[in-house]
């Protein structure tokens, strides 16, 4: 449905290297609807709490470390498809694999470094929203675009 939503964020690599204009611009030209967005920092134990699904791999501690170490973009995005479809515009975790074409394929390089974030399935979707935002900071609107993007 239109009104499914997905969890994405800018990490602070993305942030710092100027990629945030180019990374809303691809989610904006596809069809979704922005419906959230703030810049920030967020302590290690919100990072902690964000990848509470990896704390048993060897990279997590490193992983928070880095997420917590400056500003992060996170936006909400609305659209049918979104969360799988954003996922294809994110492409591969490591870089090394992402298709050409996907924002870490086109913009990264190393795991480590690979500049987004994006909900994996809807329950994830659902508790990384919850989590970043609170529910009036999500906007429910009716897009000017939605009967040409949709028909
Ligand atoms: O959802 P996605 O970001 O594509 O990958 P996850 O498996 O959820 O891992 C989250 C995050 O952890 C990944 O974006 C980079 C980092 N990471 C890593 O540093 N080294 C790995 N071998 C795997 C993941
Ligand atoms: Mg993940």
């Amino acid at each position: 449905s239109q009104l499914e939503r997905t969890f994405i964020a800018i990490k602070p690599d993305g942030v710092q290297r100027g990629l945030i204009s180019e990374i809303i611009a691809r989610f904006e030209r596809k069809g979704f609807k922005l419906v959230a967005i703030k810049l920030v920092t967020p302590t290690k134990s919100f990072a902690q709490k964000h990848y509470h699904d990896l704390k048993e791999r060897p990279f997590f501690d490193g992983l928070c470390d880095f997420l917590s170490s400056g500003p992060v973009l996170a936006m909400v995005w609305e659209g049918e498809g979104v969360i799988k479809y954003g996922r294809k515009l994110i492409g591969a975790t490591d870089p090394q694999k992402s298709e050409p074409g996907t924002i870490r394929g086109d913009l990264a390089v190393v795991v480590g470094r690979n500049i987004i974030h994006g909900s994996d399935g809807p329950e994830t979707a659902k508790d990384e929203i919850n989590l970043w935002f609170k529910p009036e900071e999500v906007n429910s609107y009716t897009s000017n675009q939605e009967k040409w993007v949709y028909g």
